[in-house]
């Protein structure tokens, strides 16, 4: 079976190869080491548009997590038998990432925890997102938080609450939902935890259009919340 990277770049081969494009065949040499690569997310930057302006998008996706996955491969070339590699098995990295040899242990802990949640949160978004979480997962929010409108304003304080840069996260554990935050790129499965939903409030993801009015970001950003992705991952779970 293609792995997911394989298939990839299968793909960027083919494109590559239908554009005649000379040099950037180089990419497809399958000499190369083994390396994570960067998801192009499903719809177009300026799809998210008004609540989450492409500009934003343009550099969080370009630049901040780009250089998450350039700087997670860099490390990684000081821990050449690292197992997750090879299959691209970034969450499990992150799961482990205590297990990285001493002198990468923090570049592994913060890149692949940035590669891996990002990787994530391009999902959890779509255009004429929002709405309402249906079947399963929504009857679960309901029982764990009262209301969606709870669930939303809890989750929207943990976010809120959240110092300096990090996540809030609806998470998976032990049989339950719970809200959590995370500082920094660290990632609730490294807890053991299955994140569900996530929201990024580095000012990266929204001060050129929010500045510093994170809450306003939060309100919009439920607007683009792709609800079928969540509850797959919750089906797929329970
Ligand atoms: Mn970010």
């Amino acid at each position: 079976m293609m792995t997911r990277r394989q298939a990839l770049k299968t793909t960027a081969f083919v494109t590559v190869a239908a554009a005649t494009v000379p040099g950037a065949i180089a990419q497809t040499t399958p000499s190369l080491p083994a390396s994570f690569t960067l998801p192009p997310p499903s719809y177009v930057l300026d799809a998210l548009e008004p609540h989450v302006d492409a500009r934003t998008m343009e550099i969080h996706h370009g630049k901040h997590h780009a250089a998450y996955v350039a700087n997670l491969n860099k490390a990684l070339v000081d821990w050449p038998t690292c197992p997750f590699v090879a299959n691209d098995r970034i969450a499990d990295l992150v799961k482990d990432w205590s297990a990285a040899p001493d002198k990468i242990r923090n570049a592994v802990r913060n890149n692949g925890g940035g590669h891996y949640n990002h990787s994530l949160f391009w999902q959890m978004m779509k255009p004429d997102g929002g709405g309402e979480p249906k079947a399963e997962l929504g009857k679960a929010i309901e029982a764990n938080f009262g209301n969606l409108a709870d669930f939303k304003s809890k989750f929207a304080e943990a976010a809120t609450k959240v110092f300096g840069s990090g996540w809030a996260w609806l998470v998976w554990h032990e049989g339950k939902l719970a809200i959590e935050a995370t500082p920094n790129q660290d990632s609730p499965v490294s807890s053991g935890k299955q994140p569900l939903l996530g929201l990024d409030v580095w000012e990266h993801a929204y001060y050129l259009k929010y500045q510093n009015k994170r809450a306003d970001y939060i309100a919009a950003w439920w607007n683009v919340v792709n609800w079928d992705f969540v509850a797959e991952r919750y089906a797929k779970l329970k």
